[in-house]
């Protein structure tokens, strides 16, 4: 490779670490270590919209996720998606567990936190803030960036068919 290879390598390197898609920093809370957050971009109307994000616990105790909230919408739940027969359902869940040592991802077609009455469109490039509560460590606010519908594997499991 020469000089001149070399130096666009680098400008496209330097690009891509500019995109601000590239994820917001990690949230600490004692033993816990919440990263990756994003919520998808919602639709003019739609009700419901969802939030992914991963928790670590480098505790040497189990923590549990009982319940989450945000400004942005009137309730968030905590949800897990089963499929079966081809279709997609969703489950209320009471707590998300996150074993010792272990980590919690919550992501598409999975466990995720569903935002209930939206009060206005998730538009994407915005943020929106979502305060998470454990049963040991307590509370804490986590930056959520907003990204395009598309944003993720899978754009599909955005539609759930049935709720229980
Ligand atoms: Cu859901």
């Amino acid at each position: 490779m020469n000089a001149m290879n070399l130096r666009v390598l680098f400008f496209l390197l330097c690009a891509l670490a500019l995109v601000p898609d590239a994820g917001a920093e990690p949230v600490h809370l004692k033993a816990l270590v919440i990263d990756q957050a994003y919520a998808r971009a919602t639709a003019p109307g739609q009700e419901v919209g969802v939030v992914y994000l991963t928790i670590e616990n480098t505790g040497k105790t189990a923590e549990h996720l009982l319940s989450a909230a945000s400004p942005a919408a009137r309730i968030v739940t905590l949800h897990s998606t089963r499929m079966s027969g081809g279709m997609s359902s969703m489950h209320h869940q009471a707590a998300f567990d996150i074993p010792a040592g272990g980590k919690l991802e919550l992501q598409p077609s999975g466990l995720h936190l569903m935002l209930e009455g939206l009060k206005a469109p998730l538009v994407e490039g915005q943020e929106i803030v979502v305060r998470l509560t454990f049963g040991q460590s307590g509370t804490v606010d986590v930056p959520v960036p907003v990204r395009g519908m598309g944003a993720g594997p899978d754009m599909g499991s955005m539609h759930h068919d049935r709720m229980r």
